[in-house]
């Protein structure tokens, strides 16, 4: 990789992907993509960027865009048609849905990765103009449980932190929260404080991930018993006069109601060891650090968010900060670390079913000022339904038309199978969407309507610092893509409403989004951009990255909240919040034995729609899989590397097996980022439970009752097409980004004499110039063995390799030649040949993405004395680009010094 050559004009934007929010300097290549580096400015990454964000140059391209609007035909097939006729059919069917069934028969489902106008504009034609509250996001599944304890606690949904805490704390506490991968260039902040100021850092986590691997203490903490290590906490605390009294006295309420709730949960070590399955002495040397560290951070993300009891998880870990009064000072205080680039944005614009807009509520004052602000027609004046309930809802008919802008609730809503049931059944069914095909797209939409996307909107986001940031378009707009805000204004348009949507850019949207912060606030929200609200368009287009609040009486950034208390509550003190004993909903029994965890892996984004596009981002975990630990796996009859189906009440999925010592004994985790796009049956939230907090709505999507068992193939391979190929439903497949076309793995029972004749029909099929094609193939019927490749024009095109399940064919050696520009003679015979089949090239996984270097590179430079981060780094270039990769260097050297090759 050669370093960005960033001459002007490089344009100052913000990273898709996650709620660091890191600022991006992008150069367009003026042939459709761009070069991409950090920007040294940005206050949230100074420069850098992690593996994903190094990767967005990979990621522009058209093939799989949505470029034109399209309609459903009575044939059942989609068709392209005009904007007039999409956006007329979309506000046509909304008007007549609600005059025939009332505003609540109708409902939009948001995300986190729309810009804030976007949400703005789509929250208020719903909640004051179409007069429903069913507005709901992918927030729910993400955010609503730190949301819930925010309000709870502070009266007000409020970070109270900034990420300048984590340079200056002295112990970091991460909670149900793999940083390492999933907001990386805070980790680099996290461990730049360790390495220049010796902070120590606590990982509490069932699984050892990246994160625990580096950490000063990890605690292995049983499922879903975070508060009671939290409830232990607290009494702690309050045992050995580690609390501020005083601080408790003037600017709390509830103090000893929570405690007593502490001692009936956490009433001696002996029953906190218990319940979280942690070591006594473990978790005091946790408490013992927490109470001698007045400068602690608790980070916390979706191992406690994702939870039935996610909100209490949230209060206990507040209760503690509210307790040693360690909020809102340097280096202390609670930090919901946010997931998606715009989570915070849209609680900003009150993108949830049970908020208003800017940070107000559904009492009848603030229905009234919101409406008054609006000069809203039909306000909603009650909570609508939460995303769990809203899919119900729309299963038995309730809700009749949807609108689904931004996200992949076939894919990522907990028991996803029913919920592209009930998808097909809809009446009037509207995607706004960046890909022609998804999930949810592909479960019977009647209108899809083509989105700018990243590099081609224009907006703002707002990072888990509370720190607003521009993205700027820098890419021409492609096809007839519109952006969101533009379709639902025009739709509010042809619904009768065009004085309220009358926008003709996003910074009108804004001012007035900034002018509501301001409106009848009077410091009684925490939410006041109001100082924002005169900004004109050329400021808005220079706007740099500004912290709120940044109201007339406070136009400075770096602010904390409640140092000094002033909660957002009728007395302006906090809450402490007595929390329920911790349990999980679902309790595993003789049928499902095993706890099922979900999560992320470091290189692709949620169902891969953009990061799937990357050949670097699919090398470092290509196919899907479940993580198990050794002696689960042996009790199951389960092999590394080998296949095991996982099913729970609600539904299965085929992964291929991973032993892992990182992993409890009793607990599973697959990913959750593959879908019917990418592999044949893979969904990890086709097996998750659909229960929810009660405060929060949010689903316990880490904590399902599962079983698994071997399941056999026959016969491995892979095939690497230059367009995606389909296969039979008998076949367990997976595809991934190769250069230069698609990779997919297999894995059947079907006989080679089989997969010969549908490699000679697929390869045909996937080159657009066959007649041109020459093929080469190979069969030994007896061992199992079929090799079929396809040359055109002294490339190779195409190949597919079956073999026996006990020595299958690897793909290395043949992918280095697909990728190849040309081939000689040797080079094309090599391609059929055993040697390249069993892969001399073998790299093993690749860990350091940026640089391509692979396990057993890594493994090899080890037993050459290179046995160092640093060394690696010298001899091979690993982790010296984004640093990703480093925990797993550490742990692959840490490996080697306990088992060398
Ligand atoms: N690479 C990558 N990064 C991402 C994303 C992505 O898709 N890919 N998505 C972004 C988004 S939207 C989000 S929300 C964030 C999520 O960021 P994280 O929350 O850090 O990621 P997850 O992998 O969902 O879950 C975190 C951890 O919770 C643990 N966990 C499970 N149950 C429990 C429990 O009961 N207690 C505790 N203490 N821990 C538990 C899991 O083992 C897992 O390691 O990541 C953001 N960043
Ligand atoms: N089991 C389990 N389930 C989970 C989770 C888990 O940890 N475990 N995590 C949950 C969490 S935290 C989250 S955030 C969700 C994420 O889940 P989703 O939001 O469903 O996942 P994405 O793949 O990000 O979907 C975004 C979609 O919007 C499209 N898109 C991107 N940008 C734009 C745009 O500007 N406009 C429009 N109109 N479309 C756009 C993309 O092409 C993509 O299809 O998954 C949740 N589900
Ligand atoms: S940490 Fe990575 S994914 Fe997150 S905003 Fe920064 S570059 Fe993007
Ligand atoms: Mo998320």
């Amino acid at each position: 990789m050669n370093a960005p050559d960033l001459r002007p004009p490089a344009v100052r934007t913000a990273c898709p992907y996650c709620g660091v929010g890191c600022g991006v300097l992008a150069a367009p290549d003026g042939r459709g993509g761009a070069t991409i580096a950090g920007d040294p400015a940005h206050p949230a990454n100074f420069g850098r960027l992690c593996s994903k964000g190094s990767a967005l140059g990979a990621t522009l391209g058209l093939d799989s865009r949505l470029l034109h609007p399209m309609l459903r035909q009575d044939d059942g097939t989609l068709a392209r048609t005009d904007w007039d006729t999409a956006l007329t059919s979309v506000a046509e069917g909304f008007a007549r849905i609600i005059e025939r069934d009332g505003p609540d028969a109708v409902a939009f489902y948001l995300s986190g990765q729309l810009l804030t106008e976007d949400y703005y504009v789509a929250n208020k034609l719903m909640k004051g103009f179409l007069g429903s509250a069913n507005v709901d996001t992918n927030s729910r599944l993400c955010m609503a449980s730190s949301v819930a304890g925010h309000r709870r606690a502070f009266g007000a949904d409020t970070v109270p932190g900034v990420y300048a805490d984590l340079d200056e704390a002295d112990l970091i506490v991460l909670v149900g929260s793999n940083v390492a991968w999933c907001h990386p260039v805070l980790f680099q902040r996290m461990q730049k404080n360790r390495r220049e100021r010796g902070a120590k850092i606590v990982v509490i986590d069932p699984r050892r991930t990246a994160t625990a691997e580096d950490a000063d203490l990890f605690l292995s903490i049983a499922p879903g018993m975070d508060t009671a290590l939290f409830s232990g906490l607290l009494v702690h605390l309050a045992d050995t006069n580690a609390l501020d009294d005083r601080y408790i006295d003037a600017h709390t309420s509830g103090f000893e109601n929570a405690l007593a709730q502490a001692r009936a949960i956490a009433p001696n070590m002996a029953t906190i060891a218990r319940r979280t399955g942690l070591f006594v002495g473990d978790v005091l040397k946790f408490y013992e650090l927490f109470a001698a560290n007045s400068r602690v951070v608790t980070c916390f993300s979706q191992g406690v968010n994702q939870s039935a009891q996610g909100t209490d998880k949230v209060n206990a870990i507040i209760n503690c900060h509210l307790a040693t009064g360690r909020i809102g000072k340097p280096g202390m205080g609670p930090f919901s670390l946010t997931g998606q680039p715009n989570a915070m944005g849209g609680r900003e614009v009150g993108g949830l079913a049970n908020q208003l807009a800017a940070h107000m509520n559904f009492t009848p004052i603030e229905v009234d000022r919101v409406r008054r602000f609006w000069d809203a027609p039909r306000m909603a004046t009650r909570e609508g339904l939460k995303a769990v309930d809203m899919f119900d809802a729309i299963a038995v008919g309730k809700i009749k038309a949807l609108w689904v802008m931004a996200t992949n609730p076939a894919v990522s809503l907990p028991r996803s199978g029913a919920v592209r049931e009930a998808l097909g059944k809809i009446e009037l069914f509207v995607v706004s969407e960046n890909v022609t095909s998804n999930d949810t797209v592909n479960s019977g939409a009647h209108v899809l309507l083509p989105a700018t996307a990243w590099g081609e909107k224009d907006g703002t986001v707002t990072n888990s610092e509370r720190r607003i940031s521009r993205q700027r378009p820098f890419l021409a707009t492609p096809g007839e893509a519109k952006p969101d805000w533009w379709m639902v204004s025009q739709v509010a348009r042809r619904m009768g409403y065009g004085c309220a949507f009358a926008y003709e850019s996003v910074a009108d949207i804004f001012r007035e989004h900034a002018a509501l912060s301001a409106f009848e606030n009077g410091g009684t929200r925490d939410f006041d951009v109001g100082a924002l609200s005169g900004i004109d368009d050329a400021a808005f287009d220079a706007l740099d990255p500004v912290q709120w609040p940044s109201h007339a009486g406070q136009p400075s950034q770096d602010t904390r909240f409640f140092a000094a208390g002033g909660f957002f509550t009728p007395d302006r003190k906090a809450r402490f919040v007595a929390p329920e004993m911790p349990t999980l909903r679902d309790a595993i029994g003789a049928e499902f034995p095993f706890i099922l965890n979900t999560g992320r892996v470091r290189d692709q984004w949620h169902t891969m729609t953009r990061t799937g596009l990357s050949p670097r981002l699919g090398l470092h975990a290509p196919e899907p899989f479940v993580e198990i630990h050794q002696q689960d796996a042996d009790g199951a009859g389960l092999t590394d590397g080998g296949f095991a189906r996982v099913a729970t009440a609600h539904g299965s999925g085929i992964f291929r097996v991973a032993v892992s010592a990182g992993q409890q004994p009793g607990s599973l985790f697959v990913p959750i980022h593959w879908s019917g796009e990418t592999a044949s049956c893979s969904r990890a939230c086709d097996l998750v439970a659909p229960n929810t907090d009660p405060h929060s709505g949010q689903p316990e999507a880490k904590a399902t009752p599962a079983a698994i068992a071997p399941i056999a193939f026959a016969y491995q391979g892979f095939a690497l097409t230059r367009r995606p190929i389909a296969l039979p439903t008998e076949a367990w497949w997976t595809r991934v980004a190769v250069t230069g076309g698609t990779g997919t793995l297999i894995a059947s029972n079907e006989q080679p004499e089989t997969w010969r004749e549908r490699a000679l029909a697929l390869l045909h099929k996937s080159e657009p110039a066959i007649e041109q094609a020459e093929f080469a193939e190979y069969l030994d019927a007896r061992r199992g063995i079929v090799r079929v490749a396809a040359f055109r024009d002294g490339r190779l095109d195409g190949a597919l390799f079956i073999g026996p399940a006990d020595a299958p064919p690897r793909w290395d050696a043949v992918k280095a030649l697909f990728e190849a520009e040309a081939l000689a003679d040797p080079q094309r015979r090599m391609a059929l040949s055993g040697r390249a089949a069993d892969g001399l090239a073998e790299t093993g996984p690749v860990i350091c993405a940026c640089f391509g270097v692979g396990r057993a590179a890594i493994r090899r430079a080890i037993g050459e004395g290179h046995a160092s981060v640093e060394k690696i780094g010298a001899a091979l270039r690993a982790g010296t680009n984004c640093g990703s990769c480093v925990p797993e260097l550490k742990r692959i050297i840490h490996e080697h010094v306990a088992q060398p090759v």
